[in-house]
């Protein structure tokens, strides 16, 4: 009788646990990955697409607030409008926009905010992975933009569940050369027949907050003629950028190179004068940071890019080489005790 009663109550409680609509509402997988972490979520009407990566939420309990889709960085919105037609931006801003504002209404304007930390900010704008329910699915907006080359990868060290699969994705509409990747997508830009490639050195030597140079960003001009370079910028996946002055240019079958930190230019080598390391360096695990490195001529073409860590130094072969470093430390570490003990006994 006792065991049956206890049968009973057990069962009640698991459906009371299931049937309880808040606690499962609130927090689930943030991807569809397997080993997706946990995400809070949150939801609400979109009153305002400011740009391709930054809408006004109106959320019950906040009120509007400004939101930042992480994990992506469209181009430059120069003037935000609800009309279209009065909007005004970098090369492919507006399609961006027009692209979140497309899925957004047919999500009946509503979307899921989704974050692992509610805290998570971009400035002043809640950062956040936003969803909108189409067709009965939910619809991450983020990767939808990402995949098709309307936005560079922008992966965050807090809000990683999205670095992997976003990064995946900006490879593939980059070898498909869409969008962002087609580089005469502006309109042709000058020597529109030259292809430059781009060479990053994202891990400096040592410390990289203390050697900021050994970053760097290396042109390359595999055509036979020179290359002028004034005007094009370079950038990483954030909105900084370095723009080349008059009279830089790439000679033929040459490079030039860009490093990151401070110091006195000359031919063949350019400084950014940032106060720190740009690239982030490559992690694995879980977070899958990484980076990019972007060159654009003066049209707004994007005409060389590296997304890290590439096929030579994917995260699988990351690992390795962290461990490597742990096992010897701690032989230095046994060596020095070792040392030590000899020298006081
Ligand atoms: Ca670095
Ligand atoms: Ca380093």
């Amino acid at each position: 009788m006792i065991a049956r009663l206890c049968l009973v109550l057990l069962t009640l409680s698991v459906m009371a646990a299931l049937s309880t609509p808040a606690a499962r509402a609130d927090t689930g997988p943030c991807t569809a990955e397997e080993d997706s972490p946990t995400c809070e979520f949150a939801y609400g009407e979109v009153t305002f697409i400011a740009d391709g990566d930054t809408i006004d939420v109106d959320i019950p309990g906040l009120g509007i607030r400004r939101v930042r889709l992480t994990g992506i960085n469209a181009t430059e919105q120069t003037a935000y409008s609800k009309d279209p037609a009065r909007r005004r931006g970098a090369c492919h801003a507006l399609e961006a926009t027009e692209r979140l504002e497309r899925m957004i209404e047919r999500g009946g304007g509503r979307v899921r905010l989704a974050a692992q930390n509610l805290e998570s900010m971009a400035g002043r704008r809640l950062r956040r992975q936003v969803s909108t329910r189409i067709d009965g699915s939910w619809v991450d907006t983020g990767r939808e933009l990402v995949a098709d080359g309307h936005a560079l990868w922008l992966p965050h060290g807090i809000e990683y569940a999205w670095n992997r699969s976003y990064k995946q994705l900006s490879e593939q509409a980059a070898a498909r050369r869409q969008r962002l990747f087609d580089s005469d997508a502006c309109g042709p830009g000058p020597a529109p027949d030259v292809q430059p490639e781009l060479e990053l050195e994202w891990d400096a030597r040592g410390n990289d907050g203390r050697n900021i140079n050994g970053e760097w960003a290396r042109i390359e001009n595999p055509s036979t003629q020179p290359l002028q370079l004034e005007g094009w910028w370079f950038r990483d996946s954030s909105a900084r950028r370095f723009t080349f002055p008059p009279g830089t240019v790439v000679p033929p079958e040459d490079d030039i190179t860009l490093h990151v930190g401070q110091g006195n230019s000359d031919e063949a080598d350019y400084f950014w004068g940032l106060p720190g390391p740009a690239f982030e360096n490559a992690s694995g695990g879980r977070r899958a940071m990484g980076d990019g490195g972007y060159l654009f001529d003066p049209r707004g073409n994007l005409r060389a890019w590296e997304i890290y860590p590439g096929p030579d130094d994917t995260w699988a072969g990351l690992r390795p080489r962290r461990a490597i470093n742990g096992i010897l430390l701690v032989g230095l570490l046994l060596l020095a005790v070792g040392g030590l003990i000899r020298h006081r006994f």
